[in-house]
């Protein structure tokens, strides 16, 4: 068989059982500064595994396994638990930023701050942040140029049940949007924001602040955090990503990726020696 024959016949095969499988893009790395998964130990599930921003449980929140793709995630009872993570330069977003959270609500009959930082030591106010306003997801963004906003979705949070919540704002475009993606689908809705979002001194807390109390309760894992605004396809990759790739989905079979290794390496053998 002549080379290009060979050459056209591998490619064919590769394009038609890729074409067969569903690959998956990966998680969404630019722009991220801060990623807490809360798997492993009490050491372990405190860190930040992209960043430097390591948090601490306090007063007894804890990280029990919940299912395969989250494995272990972190459980707040909606009294007094929480998890902090230290004031940092790099969570200081002043023009853009997104905050991405798989969250499962035990109870969405209150006002329940889910993620947010803090502007001052008292906590009095936050400078962004993600609420569970009873089944409502309420974004925050205190901007330069103004007060607190305070922006509603339509009833689109599901106690009982896992789902991807997200929040991204751009001061350049004057955008916050409001996403939560689950098995019915995508729904996202922007706002018309203007200004830069103050920085504050206090920390990021994840399930509620003492001194002002809206205690979530339920589960958070998975939470990233990105100093940009992430487009909605890139939203749906993170979904896809927790959803599938985290799950251990076998997405190539292993016999097929065999091939597929197998048939590059003579490809690019064959051409190397034959110059085609
Ligand atoms: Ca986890």
């Amino acid at each position: 068989m002549k080379n290009k024959t060979l050459f056209a016949l591998l490619l064919s095969l590769i394009i038609f059982y890729s074409s067969r499988n569903v690959v998956f893009a990966g998680s969404v790395t630019d722009g991220l500064i801060s990623y807490w998964q809360f798997n492993g130990d009490a050491t372990e599930s405190a860190t930040d595994s992209h960043g430097t921003n390591d948090g601490s449980f306090v007063n007894g929140a804890t990280n029990p396994f919940t299912q395969n793709n989250f494995q272990q995630s972190l459980y707040v009872d909606g009294n007094s638990q929480y998890f902090s993570v230290p004031d940092s330069p790099d969570l200081d977003f002043t023009s853009a930023m997104t905050i991405i959270a798989w969250v499962k609500p035990m109870d969405l009959s209150s006002y329940n701050c889910i993620i947010a930082k803090w502007l001052v030591g008292g906590g009095v106010n936050r400078a962004w942040g993600l609420v569970a306003n009873e089944d409502l997801l309420e974004l925050n963004i205190n901007t330069t140029s103004g007060a607190l906003a305070r922006n509603t979705s339509i009833p689109v949070l599901v106690q009982d049940q896992w789902q991807q919540i997200a929040m991204t704002y751009s001061a350049t475009d004057q955008q916050l949007t409001a996403y939560r993606i689950n098995e019915s689908g995508m729904y996202s809705e922007s706002f018309a924001i203007q200004g830069d979002i103050r920085v504050g001194t206090a920390p990021v807390t994840f399930g509620g602040l003492p001194t002002v109390l809206f205690w979530y309760h339920g589960y958070i894992d998975e939470v990233k955090i990105y100093n940009r605004a992430l487009d909605p396809s890139e939203i749906m990759q993170e979904y896809n990503y927790v959803m599938y790739e985290l799950n251990n989905t076998q997405i190539i079979p292993e016999p097929l990726s065999i091939f597929l290794t197998g048939s590059g390496i003579i490809f690019i053998f064959l051409r190397k020696r034959n110059n085609f």
